[in-house]
């Protein structure tokens, strides 16, 4: 079952008591900000603000905001099953008879709803603006007090590599300049970014053509964020999610392509050199950003929906919307981890450590050393590179439960001799770091330690009750009434 598109997915959402409405009058400055974070913070709804003031476009935000929420978004009951569909594909192997063959037809079928599909219409060009192009139309929120203006939080934004053809989405924050300019926040890491810096150095001065589309069905939005590798299309990924082709438009000014259920696109360009000053602005990490340069956007065509639907969300202190679309890459992503680290058994990114400060892995040794070499792996790992703190521990430690972990990692670690600090690329976002982008990066080794690591003292066992008297005071406990005490 693939949505349709954003209002389809609302729709359900609202059937299964998700979604909200909200009919009174409410600002986009800062209000809406104010109904989200509660809403996000006490487990409550996604919210549809049917009349944000001064505009007369609807608003949805907290769509991915809830384990539940993102399970509906990508049409599954646990997204563990979106894991396994990837582990099948990995382990695949040549189907040696006819029943073999046959067992492989719905795989098949799966890969074939991966391709997106081209289309020469649909319904985000129902309105087609090309000469009084103004975001003015649409409920932009302006998010927290110290930010530098309003801010499209919820955007794919669509580019292409120069050099191979090949497209990429990724969700960039874009802050409103004017009517028709805005900031283009790629990170220097991310593909946009790499996009952009590939034509500048040819020295191709020409205009590199972006495409922005907010509000799609769910799957193919959420695809915007996931830290695929380079050149890998973010639409096929969105479609093997969905079980259904990503149908692709071409835009009007550029031979870019936006999914064709998009709310609102908006079509436009960055010239190479171009900066201004973007933000500050109320980040993921809980505090705000720093101003810094980024490309200018300049739409020259907006196309959209009749009676679109905007989509939006809000970064800041944790937990918000975008730990949940965090928590469920986490777990789509570890079959993909172990494929290249096996020894991997599970992975958690609590939320106070927002995605990649904090890393809790555990792993079954078999080596000495092995600790290590997985930190190091993970730092060789695509935007797992901007892990701040890797802890490892042994695989009998449950790392979804951080409580577990710094028991027994505290106890586990000899500091000096178990941890490491390396130099690396760091997330643009980390204000702590002694330079933009670049600083340390701490591994724990807190697996216990062998003989052939050096340790040469005995390691202790951890107390645990013996299984029989376990389960005679399971008994002795009903007993001595003390089951409603
Ligand atoms: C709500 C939200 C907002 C984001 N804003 C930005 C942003 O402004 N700039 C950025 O570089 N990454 C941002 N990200 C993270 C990227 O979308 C993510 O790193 C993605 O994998 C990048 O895709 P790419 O590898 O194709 O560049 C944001 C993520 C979320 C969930
Ligand atoms: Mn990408």
């Amino acid at each position: 079952m693939a949505f349709d598109d954003l209002r389809d997915f609302i729709r359900t959402l609202e059937k299964q008591r998700e979604l909200k409405r909200v009919s009174i009058e409410v600002d986009p400055y800062l209000e809406i900000t104010e109904f989200a974070d509660r809403s996000v913070k006490n487990g409550g709804p996604a919210l549809l603000f049917e009349k944000p003031k001064n505009s007369k476009v609807p608003l949805a935000i907290n769509l991915f905001a809830s384990k539940r929420r993102m399970e509906i978004a990508l049409g599954v009951t646990d997204i563990e099953e979106i894991a396994q569909r990837i582990s099948g594909f990995l382990q695949m192997q040549r189907p040696e008879g006819f029943l073999d063959k046959l067992k492989m037809l719905p795989k098949l079928g799966e890969l074939n709803s991966m391709f997106p599909k081209a289309v020469s219409g649909g319904p985000c060009k129902e309105i087609i603006v090309r000469n009084d192009v103004s975001l003015d139309r649409f409920p932009i929120m302006h998010c927290w007090p110290g930010d530098a203006g309003r801010f499209i939080t919820l955007p794919m934004v669509f580019s292409k590599n120069p050099e191979t053809g090949k497209r990429n989405c990724g969700m960039y924050r874009m802050q409103v300049f004017d009517q028709k300019t805005t900031g283009m926040h790629w990170q220097k890491h991310k593909q946009g970014a790499e996009h952009y810096r590939r034509r500048f150095r040819e020295g191709d001065s020409a205009r590199m053509p972006v495409a922005a589309a907010i509000g799609s069905d769910p799957a193919t939005m959420y695809s915007a964020i996931l830290p695929l590798p380079p050149d890998l299309d973010e639409m096929m990924f969105a479609g093997f999610v969905r079980g259904r082709p990503v149908e692709m438009v071409k835009c009007e000014t550029s031979d870019l392509e936006v999914p064709a259920n998009s709310e609102i696109v908006l079509e436009g360009y960055v010239n190479p050199g171009e900066l201004r000053r973007e933000g500050p602005f109320g980040d993921h990490t809980g505090f705000y950003s720093l101003d810094d340069e980024y490309p200018v956007f300049h739409i020259e065509c907006m196309t959209y929906r009749k009676n679109p639907i905007y989509a939006s969300t809000i970064v800041g202190p944790p937990p918000m919307e975008d730990f949940y679309m965090g928590k469920a890459i986490e777990r789509m992503f570890l079959p993909l981890i172990r494929m290249q680290l096996p020894e991997i058994r599970d992975m958690c990114m609590p939320a106070q450590g927002i995605f990649h400060n904090l890393v809790l892995v555990s792993i079954r040794k078999s080596y000495p050393g092995q600790a290590r070499k997985v930190m190091h792996a993970i730092w060789g790992l695509g935007q797992a590179m901007f892990s701040k703190c890797i802890v490892v521990v042994d695989e009998d430690v449950d790392v979804q439960n951080v409580t577990e972990v710094a028991w027994k990692a505290l106890n586990n670690i000899d500091p000096q001799r178990d941890i490491e600090f390396v130099m690396g690329p760091i997330d643009s976002l980390d204000h702590a770091s002694r330079m933009p982008n670049y600083g340390s990066k701490m591994g724990v080794d807190a697996t216990s330690k062998w003989a052939s690591e050096g340790f040469t003292r005995r390691w202790p066992n951890v107390i645990e009750m013996s299984p029989p008297v376990v389960k005679r005071v399971d008994e002795l406990w009903k007993r001595a009434g003390l089951d409603h005490a």
